[in-house]
């Protein structure tokens, strides 16, 4: 128990301390000992957290920033061989997701892309920086019910909120369900844009999905 206390620690401070190898080596001796995928996620985003406070007291500029993106995506790699995929097919429920206009953060959306498509969902990724209205066509091209937006900035939240009037101004807000997750979100966002819900974590989405979508889907 104190091992594994201690290792989320280092790779926690790994990230935070920008030290790629360091992080790289933990995540994979955390993975090969069994430790949950998801569980490891949350401790990257945690020492994503810091190198995010780190950079708002100047401690560290945009390079930080990039450096500590380059380190998550390379552990994004060693999980995604830990995710059991499955296709999905034509009858398995679909999301949409991205990134709001305006932001263009997208780790954390190709997390919860990556949980929802090995539980059995079809994923449309519609990237990041995403007009409100690609939304709306996307859901009209796939018929699909649940719609999710992954926000890291809080200049984005107009962007969201104009994305659920652009569903209401197409006469199909009552159609699809609207989730909302990422660190600029909270309960508040969520209820001034009108969303259905708002998570913490990717698990949140897949719970939301599941629900929204009223289908038991595989499991990781
Ligand atoms: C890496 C990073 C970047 C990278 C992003 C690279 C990429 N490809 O994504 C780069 C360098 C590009 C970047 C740019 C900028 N960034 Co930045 N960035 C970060 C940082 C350090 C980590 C974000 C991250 O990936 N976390 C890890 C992932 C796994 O966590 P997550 O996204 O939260 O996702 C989890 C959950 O939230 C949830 N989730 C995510 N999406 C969804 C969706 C649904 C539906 C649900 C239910 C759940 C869910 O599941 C995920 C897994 O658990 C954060 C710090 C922070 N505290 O977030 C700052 C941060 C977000 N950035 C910030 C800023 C200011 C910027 C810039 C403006 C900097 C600049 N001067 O240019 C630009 C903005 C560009 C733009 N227009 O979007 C600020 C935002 C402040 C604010 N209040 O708005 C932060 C908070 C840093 C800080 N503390 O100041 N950034």
């Amino acid at each position: 128990m104190r091992k594994h206390a201690r290792m989320d620690e280092r790779l926690l401070n790994a990230i935070a301390d920008l030290k790629e190898k360091e992080a790289l080596s933990l995540a994979e001796e955390m993975l090969s000992s069994g430790a949950d995928p998801l569980h490891v996620v949350e401790i990257s985003r945690l020492g994503m957290d810091e190198v995010g406070r780190r950079y708002e007291r100047n401690e560290y500029y945009l390079s930080g920033l990039i450096m500590s993106s380059e380190i998550f995506n390379g552990i994004m790699v060693m999980l995604d061989r830990s995710f059991n995929y499955k296709l999905a097919g034509n009858d398995d429920p679909k999301v949409i997701l991205g990134a709001p206009l305006g932001d263009v953060h997208d780790i954390g959306k190709n997390v919860v892309s990556s949980l929802l498509r090995c539980s059995g969902f079809n994923v449309v990724d519609l990237g990041v920086s995403v007009n409100p209205s690609r939304f709306v066509e996307a859901a009209r091209e796939s018929a699909a019910t649940v719609i999710g937006l992954s926000a890291l900035i809080t200049t984005a939240y107009e962007s969201i909120r104009e994305t659920v009037l652009c569903f209401e101004r197409a006469g199909m807000r009552e159609k699809v369900n609207i989730m909302l997750g990422g660190g600029a979100i909270s309960a508040k966002v969520c209820e001034y844009a009108g969303a259905d819900a708002w998570g913490r974590d990717a698990s949140d989405a897949l719970k939301f999905a599941r629900d929204f979508s009223g289908k038991e889907t595989g499991n990781v």
